[in-house]
């Protein structure tokens, strides 16, 4: 109709003509905010230091890759550097230096993965070099609905062009043509845009920026794997049909590993199903692997080992006292792995540990500067229990400052009763336990006084308890014991 009534053909075109260019430009600008940006935490346990690295994914097809680097814990001096390499080569650009030192200071380098597929983050103290693994996605296919706007939107509006040609207009028939034409490939354009996915623009968001220093928010973190593509590259089997396998895990020490001399423990992750190196473990906690290592002085090290090539890991460990200690895995495999623990156990010479009485239950203790109460009601076998530590610092101040760690308030690690009744790090009977604080972080992003921890005690006897949080880049660890009664036997 526009084309055969002259004196409304122009103000007719002109709205079609915006229309169409409207409906051209909206889904190209779209398209160019769906540029894939993760941000992934990963704490490092590397030698003698920890580190946690905050990595912002390169974009889909590779480019810019910073990484913050904050040191935390006991610091020694001396630098570390960063690298992007891929699996098996040298690094792409030269290593980057960054501060392993002072604690709590974040310094950011840039590396650049310069490419799609599997690549590593090479972080080296001069000893040991821990090698992250990412993947770069390749950029997405454009959706079809983009490309019906697009040829939608060419149509009519090259058609309408052509309906108001001049000697066109001369022609009715030609030009009520061309006007149906262009209204047809708006009405594609206009349809493709109503029915498009209601997640396209938001399939990709460009990830918040996040502040490294900054405690993480509260709550609890779940198990996964977050934005950064991080599975090492080789699965160990085909998962596509039975899903990975229960990973074994075997460490061994260094040669005459003695007490009261650091050593590093070095683990071989194997799948239990194929025997193959398992080497596909995602980051869930800000961590590939969480290592406790509980000695025979009951003693606790909660450590997160890096890996150094592929299925297997290393962290450095201090004994103090000769005897078996007790290694708990735990981790998260890509596809329907799942949560798993894996535990074994390895043997340091020289002195046994005396007997070590247990830590104090219920109550008030000094741990690193601070008087830690410990609310713990009587715990009874199969029924759940809430354990509650609240920090006070000088002057019975309450201690607000607790900074999340590995995206909690507060971490429980428990060990429970052996077939002696005890605790026993080296008895697959005691049972291994990690549970989080579920609080929120207040205002300032921080937590306390109080953190707790339910927990429903599988059996009767004796628990070790050790609940962790951070203060000034430090883990505090309280030593807990718990007694645990036997349920009561059901009324008849
Ligand atoms: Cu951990």
């Amino acid at each position: 109709m526009c084309a055969v009534i002259a004196p409304r053909v122009r103000a007719c075109a002109l709205v079609v003509l915006l229309a169409a260019l409207t409906a051209l430009l909206a889904p190209v600008a779209s398209a160019h905010e769906s540029t894939p940006v993760g941000v992934q935490r990963i704490e490092l346990s590397l030698g003698a230091r920890t580190l946690a690295l905050t990595i912002t994914a390169p974009p889909e097809g590779g480019g810019r890759m910073p990484v913050v680097v904050l040191p935390r814990g006991e610091a020694p001096p001396g630098d570390v550097t960063l690298a992007a390499v891929r699996p098996g080569e040298g690094p792409a650009t030269a290593p980057v230096v960054a501060p392993g030192a002072p604690v709590g200071q974040p310094h950011e380098v840039v590396l650049t993965a310069d490419g799609v597929g599997a690549w590593e983050i090479a972080v080296a103290d001069g000893a040991t070099v821990a090698r992250i693994p990412i993947t770069v996605a390749a950029p997405a296919p454009t959706p079809g609905w983009v490309w019906a706007v697009r040829i939608g939107a060419v149509l009519g509006v090259v058609a309408l062009i052509a309906a108001l040609a001049p000697s066109v207009r001369q022609r009715p028939r030609l030009a009520l043509a061309l006007g149906a034409a262009a209204i047809v490939g708006l009405t594609i354009a206009a349809t493709a845009v109503a029915t498009a996915p209601a997640t396209s623009a938001a399939a990709t968001p460009a990830a918040a920026p996040v502040d490294p220093a900054a405690a993480p928010a509260g709550g609890h973190a779940g198990h996964g794997g977050g934005a950064l593509p991080a599975t090492a590259g080789t699965p160990a089997s085909d998962m596509s049909a039975m899903g990975p396998g229960a990973v074994v895990v075997t460490a061994r020490t260094g040669p005459g590993a003695q007490a009261g001399a650091p050593t590093d423990l070095e683990l071989d992750l194997t799948d239990g199903s194929t025997g193959a190196a398992v080497d596909d473990l995602t980051i869930h906690d800000d961590a590939l692997i969480h290592l406790a290592v509980i000695g025979p002085d009951g003693r606790l090290a909660h450590v997160h080992p890096v890996r150094i090539a592929p299925g297997r890991y290393v962290v450095r460990v201090q004994p103090a006292t000769g005897g078996r200690y007790g290694v708990f895995a735990e981790m998260e495999r890509a596809g329907d792995g799942g949560h798993q623990v894996a535990r074994t156990a390895f043997d340091v010479g020289g002195p046994a540990a005396p007997a070590t009485p247990a830590a104090p239950g219920a109550g008030v203790r000094e741990v690193a500067g601070t008087d830690a109460e410990v609310i713990a009601p009587a715990a009874v076998a199969g029924r759940p229990t809430r354990v509650s530590v609240a920090f006070t610092g000088g002057g019975g101040a309450p201690v607000t400052d607790l900074q999340g760690w590995l995206g909690m308030g507060g971490h429980l690690m428990l060990l429970g009763p052996g077939l002696r009744g005890v605790p026993d790090p080296g008895d697959p009977a005691s049972a291994f336990g990690h549970v989080h604080d579920m609080g929120a972080a207040g205002p300032a992003g921080t937590y306390g006084p109080q953190v707790g921890f339910d927990y429903t005690f599988p059996r009767a006897g004796r628990y070790a308890l050790w609940v962790q949080v951070q203060r000034d880049w430090q883990i505090i660890t309280v030593p807990v014991t718990v007694d645990v009664a036997p349920a009561a036997a059901p009324t008849p």
